[in-house]
């Protein structure tokens, strides 16, 4: 595919994959070779009553293809939802790179991307606690580019080694596969509280970012340190960033249980339910550049994949956007099957050492082996780079590629010895020429024993709301504990990087903060070493904050793809119901009607309307804010509906926009008296007795704020 050919706002991916697609409107029924099928419905039998028959080649065939349905979920990241796309650059960059796709603002590079959650199944909830998997597949004209990153900045271990230990101990139990995508059990805690180089990402687990409101309002970061190689061949470090335009929002803890119950797909529903909406999701790829010669300076170690670099100290530059905008056509073709694999590099772009990263170039390709069955995988559809692939790798399962000739080795005279290794000039790959002078060790870097400081300084970087999400996410996870001793160590880890957390977690476990002289914080250390050598020094007592380490600061601009539920009943008010609905979808809010049931629904003005969903078959945590419009009869109906109150309830308690106009107040009334009793004069809560009025407008601005937070109790000063 030529660099013109891209530039033709076709999507070069996607029209690569139409010779795989098959569409069967229209069309006969067949076996897999072809052979028109009459009877689908009975297999062959001596006589209708059977025996059924060997003979029955068609009944076979189906049979054996559906036992053979399944292939090994990943190991981690097994639970994804994934949307194709495209990067544009926004200037070409060759000071800071040679990759193509970065050099030719006219080019659009096709992306695949999938999200996911880390630990658990196929089948698990969306809104797990966790960190989500942001893995991009860049289809360039020089071969692929995977950039295989998290929603989370740093990462729980410093060494590839430890990553077993670590996803052995947060996946459910082994003796009775228990608690399933969750890791408030003994086992994950149990490892972390001897593994201090995790606090940092601990925090950032504990955090709101591990409930992300949508994949589309989600950050994403390479995490390890890369290097960017320029047209002339000098290398910088870099940190992968990906900035969302709709900003970086989360749901209530309490909320992610119940959506886990009531839509466990939300996720992958909000990522469809938006592409097919028109509503394209957009980030923006940034880089952190290091030069070569400041690699030292810092107060962390570049290749700790457990530390940041504060965007106070490295801006993010922005390269370019991401647009997803179109859906797959084949979860198990596309989803399933992508295959991602950090080692997927273009010219321009090469390798730190960090010991993470470099265990991680080993095991995607081996996980795929395993996955999708054989070495071959890269010929799968959603795989296959748009850049042409020749090479001497023959045969294996399941191979797709006709090689045509003699030769399949090189060099060779035969064939002109094509396929020829091509020249850096030519594009050819050539490696960074790292100069390594070092013994052959099995160590840990004492650059890399700094456990608390970065942890501090995210707890120092949030609201005071988010601090209070932090403590109350430590006492739920660690309430869930059984084991004491692992309760207190947890504590004394707390106690380092801040005190009044510690105390606030202790408080809610009912513990005191056990004191931390003598004990011995870090149990990951080699058996002949010396302990101390691996202790962290406590976190300093002053550590800055980094404004970009807070959700606070994030964007907050138009209410576009929000959720609005309108609670109503037949003899709603026409006139307020249509000025909201109005208002709402010039914003391009997503409204739905929800109503004691499904049907159609009639106004005061006698117009019917289609209700979206019944009280029963939704709920308040699907939506992003609730407004109820007046009617005598129709709040009258609500207000005999237990689970219309609770609805408003829920929304109050999660700190969501409300809304009501005539009668409509009385619903919240209901429910204010029903416990949320502040509710009428809470921030975000915008009420208006006769008329709808200016209420409207007061709404979505409501909406635009996400939350209020002020409706919650503080729990950090
Ligand atoms: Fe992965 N990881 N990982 N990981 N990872 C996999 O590859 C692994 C790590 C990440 O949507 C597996 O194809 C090791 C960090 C994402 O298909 C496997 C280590 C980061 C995805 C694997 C890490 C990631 C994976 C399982 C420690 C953020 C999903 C299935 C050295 C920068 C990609 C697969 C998708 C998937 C190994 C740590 C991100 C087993 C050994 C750090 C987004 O190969």
């Amino acid at each position: 595919m030529s660099t013109e050919q891209n530039k033709t706002n076709t999507n070069a991916k996607l029209e690569e994959l139409d010779i795989n697609r098959e569409d069967s409107s229209g069309q006969f029924l067949t076996t897999n070779q072809g052979l028109r099928v009459n009877d689908d419905q009975n297999s062959l039998k001596a006589g209708p009553r059977g025996a059924t028959l060997l003979e029955d080649f068609i009944l076979r065939e189906k049979i054996t293809h559906f036992d053979h349905e399944r292939i090994p979920e990943r190991i981690v990241h097994a639970r994804g939802a994934a949307a194709h796309g495209y990067f544009q650059a926004y200037e070409p960059q060759p000071e800071l790179t040679k990759a193509k796709f970065l050099l030719d603002p006219a080019v659009q590079t096709p992306v695949f991307v999938r999200f996911s959650t880390v630990a658990g199944s196929r089948g698990s909830t969306d809104l797990a606690r966790d960190v989500r998997g942001f893995a991009v597949k860049f289809y360039t004209e020089e071969g692929n580019f995977d950039l295989v990153g998290n929603n989370i900045p740093v990462f729980f271990i410093q060494d590839a080694i430890k990553f077993p230990d670590l996803i052995h101990a947060v996946k459910p139990e082994p003796n009775n596969e228990i608690p399933q995508a969750a890791s408030a059990h003994d086992t994950f805690w149990d490892f972390i509280s001897l593994t201090p180089e995790s606090m940092h990402m601990v925090m950032w687990v504990m955090s709101d970012r591990a409930i992300p409101r949508s994949y589309r309002m989600m950050e994403g970061f390479g995490v390890h340190t890369f290097r960017l190689i320029n047209t002339n061949g000098k290398s910088r470090f870099v940190k992968f960033h990906w900035k969302p335009l709709l900003g970086v929002h989360s749901v209530v803890w309490d909320e992610a249980q119940l959506i886990s119950g009531r839509d466990p797909d939300f996720h992958r529903r909000d990522l469809w339910d938006a592409i097919e909406g028109g509503a394209y999701p957009e980030w923006e790829l940034g880089v952190q550049i290091v030069e070569e010669e400041d690699e030292h300076k810092f107060d962390f170690d570049l290749l700790d994949s457990t530390k940041l670099i504060p965007e106070e100290l490295v801006p993010v530059i922005r390269l370019g956007k991401m647009t997803l905008n179109r859906n797959p056509d084949n979860y198990f073709a596309e989803t399933e099957q992508v295959a991602f694999h950090l080692g997927h590099v273009v010219p321009g772009i090469d390798f730190s050492n960090d010991p993470l990263l470099q265990g991680r170039l080993f095991s995607y390709t081996d996980t795929q082996l395993k996955r999708l069955g054989g070495p071959n995988f890269h010929e799968i559809p959603i795989n296959r780079p748009i850049a042409p692939v020749h090479n001497g790798q023959r045969d294996g399962h399941m191979r797709q590629t006709i090689n045509a000739g003699r030769t399949s080795y090189g060099p060779n005279a035969i064939n002109g010895d094509s396929p020829a290794q091509a020249r850096e000039a030519e594009g050819g790959f050539v490696s960074h020429a790292e100069r390594i002078d070092a013994n052959k060790v099995r160590a840990r870097s004492k650059s890399f024993m700094d456990h608390y400081n970065q942890a501090k300084l995210f707890w120092n970087s949030q609201s005071t709301t988010e601090k209070t999400h932090i403590v109350k996410a430590l006492r739920f996870e660690l309430g869930k504990v059984v084991i004491e001793d692992i309760r207190k160590r947890m504590l004394i880890h707390l106690s380092q990087i801040d005190m009044t957390l510690a105390t606030l977690v202790g408080e809610g476990l009912g513990l005191e903060v056990p004191s931390a002289n003598g004990v011995q914080l870090n149990k990951s250390v080699p058996a002949d070493a010396n302990p101390a050598d691996y202790q962290s020094e406590p976190a300093k007592p002053t550590v800055g904050s980094s404004a970009a380490l807070s959700m606070a600061h994030t964007v907050k601009k138009g209410i576009k793809t929000r959720q609005v539920a309108i609670l109503a009943a037949d003899g709603v008010d026409a006139t307020q119901l249509k000025a909201m609905m109005n208002a709402l979808s010039a914003e391009k809010a997503i409204i739905g009607i929800v109503a004691p049931r499904v049907g159609m629904l009639k106004t005061s003005g006698g117009e019917t309307i289609k209700i979206d969903a019944s009280l029963q078959t939704t709920a308040s945590v699907l939506f992003d804010a609730v407004y109820v419009p007046g009617g005598e009869s129709s709040v009258n109906s609500l207000l005999q509906e237990p689970d219309a109150i609770r609805f408003i309830h829920e929304a109050f308690m999660h700190c969501k926009a409300i809304a009501a106009t005539g009668e409509g107040t009385d619903l919240l009334q209901a429910a204010a008296n029903g416990g949320a009793e502040n509710l009428l004069s809470s921030e975000g809560v915008v009420t208006r007795s006769e008329t709808s009025g200016d209420v409207p407008q007061k709404f979505i601005d409501a909406i635009e704020q996400h939350r209020f937070w002020s409706r919650e109790k503080v729990l950090v000063n």
